[in-house]
């Protein structure tokens, strides 16, 4: 299955974490990183006072499940010394399942697509770098949503 990974790190040493964690997405069992977008910098979205991200977009080949890949992703963030305080909190890594296939998940654990990838520039961008045309389940064209997104803050690396 082709499943497409965000990443995003604000604390010690971002585009570090990024890579380190690309690496261990590498080196994990049943995972291929297939490609990988340019890095990409950004305000926090959520308007709290912390430092701005590192953000990409990581294309894997994988034969775990939607919530196996999940649980790898939060195996790799614990390895990373992520600190769960508050919802959309600076932290030193963040890895999201954006898409997965075309398969639509929607359980207590998981949402795929990722609910927020649509209000997101640093998702859709590095995205977009990896598939233009790409079709997003439920929500359509990749390039119509970027299209109603401001992408004039990110920057690319
Ligand atoms: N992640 C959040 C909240 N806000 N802002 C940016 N620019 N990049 C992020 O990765 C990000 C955010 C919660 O996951
Ligand atoms: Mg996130
Ligand atoms: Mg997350």
């Amino acid at each position: 299955m082709l499943a497409y990974i965000g990443l995003g790190s604000n604390l010690n040493q971002p585009k570090q974490q990024i890579k380190t964690a690309v690496l261990a997405l590498h080196n994990a069992k049943d995972i291929e990183v297939v490609n990988l977008s340019s890095l990409y910098q950004s305000k926090p979205i959520d308007g709290s006072k912390q430092p701005d991200y590192i953000n990409a977009v990581c294309q894997v080949n994988t034969h775990l499940t939607a919530l196996e890949l999940l649980y790898a992703c939060q195996d790799i963030e614990n390895k990373q010394h992520r600190v769960r305080e508050k919802k959309w909190g600076a932290r030193t890594i963040d890895l999201d399942i954006i898409l997965y296939g075309v398969q639509v998940v929607a359980s207590k654990q998981l949402i795929i697509p990722h609910p927020q990838m649509m209000n997101r520039a640093f998702v859709l961008v590095p995205l977009s770098e990896l598939e233009d045309d790409l079709k997003v389940p439920v929500l359509g064209p990749l390039q119509d949503l970027i299209d109603k997104l401001d992408t004039s803050e990110l920057i690319k690396l």
